[in-house]
């Protein structure tokens, strides 16, 4: 009963969100009433997610990633939102300094810095699932999420993890096979222990080989997850090395066409099915998922991505599985975005997937 009263408490709030937003109506007496900011968080804090910001962007090869979180900030500001009052916030130390000084390493960039970061995100992680809450990271650049996938192994050692992958890349690289060097190509790679030796186009000194090892062998747990457990949505934009390891391990891939052919619902449905068979699921969504015409906001955007009504819509379906434990979203840069474009478009596929969380 209390959950039933819950939910049309959320829906009647939904409905007088917008007017919250225009100042006079918030003011009119009736509103402070009934929707004072008290009633509302105790509402919106009954499910227990936690907000975890990574200002971290050493593992990006653009500047301006670290931006992204303050940038989903402006924009629930702009929108006249109270989202980031509602929910804790823990925020991760970043490295970011060591932009200052040039990186040393030309095959793993800046790499003790993104494993750091790495291992910080990852206590968070699992002190947030351990707690009971639900975290939803809003990182910088891409690597920091396989400090994400090890939190969630390390919560739940001997549980299958399943991961649902939103991104215009494979993030396969390994510094054997990197073209650029920068990390946040790799997190994959780092989650399932993959060297892609076979495939080297690099010689990485030795520095970068134990680095290498000790981040695949993060929290002692090495692989984290495994190609069969594993589901790309919309990767498109990958190098020859990323698509042996494709091909190779059958690594299931729902191309931008495919969303726009079968639908998000019949798509949502396949994904969820390819990963039945784990205990978990982690979603992480990589900004540059979505088409470059919608916002170029993004260190490296690729054409022919979905488009933010596609996301938030398969992020919602995908959202309903009881088995998804922990959400990310990455790789927004204001920087290279007009008018704030794409933090507002990710503040409102967030705004959609917590309400998806907490209350359907
Ligand atoms: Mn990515």
């Amino acid at each position: 009963m209390h959950e039933r009263l819950q939910a049309f408490i959320h829906r009647l709030l939904l409905l007088v969100q917008p007017a919250l937003a225009n100042p006079q109506i918030a003011a009119h007496p009736i509103f402070l009433l009934t929707f004072n900011s008290r009633f509302c968080d105790y509402f919106y804090t009954m499910k227990n997610i936690k907000i975890i910001a990574v200002k971290s962007e050493i593992g990006a090869g653009t500047r301006g990633a670290s931006l992204g979180f303050d940038a989903i900030k402006i924009a629930a500001l702009d929108f006249g939102s109270t989202f980031f009052k509602q929910f804790p916030e823990e925020q991760i130390q970043d490295e970011n300094d060591m932009l200052l000084e040039p990186a040393r390493s030309p095959h793993a960039r800046r790499g003790k810095g993104v494993l750091n970061v790495c291992e910080r995100v990852s206590h968070t992680v699992e002190r947030t699932l351990r707690d009971g809450s639900f975290p939803i990271v809003i990182a910088g650049d891409h690597s920091s999420s396989a400090g994400t996938i090890a939190g969630v192994k390390a919560a739940y050692p001997d549980a299958r993890i399943g991961v649902i992958w939103i991104d215009a890349h494979a993030d396969l690289h390994s510094p054997y096979t990197t073209p650029s060097g920068n990390m946040h190509g790799m997190p994959l790679a780092i989650s399932l222990a993959e060297d892609n030796i076979s495939q080297r186009s690099n010689a990485p000194d030795a520095a970068t080989i134990e680095f290498w090892e000790q981040c695949k062998n993060m929290n002692n747990i090495s692989p984290k997850i495994r190609y069969e457990n594993l589901v790309y949505v919309s990767v498109r934009d990958t190098e020859p090395q990323e698509d042996y390891l494709i091909r190779q391990n059958k690594v299931k891939l729902f191309s931008t066409d495919e969303i726009n052919n079968f639908g998000i619902d019949k798509i949502a449905r396949e994904i969820l099915t390819a990963v039945e068979p784990c205990d978990y699921i982690y979603v992480s969504f990589d900004v540059d998922s979505m088409d470059p015409t919608i916002s170029r906001g993004t260190g490296t955007p690729a054409p022919n991505g979905i488009t933010e009504k596609q996301a938030a819509s398969l992020l919602q379906r995908l959202m309903q599985s009881p088995k998804v434990c922990c959400f990310e979203i990455t790789e927004i840069n204001p920087t290279l975005d007009k008018e704030n474009l794409m933090a507002e478009n990710a503040f409102e596929i967030l705004l959609k997937v917590t309400n998806q969380l907490l209350y359907d």
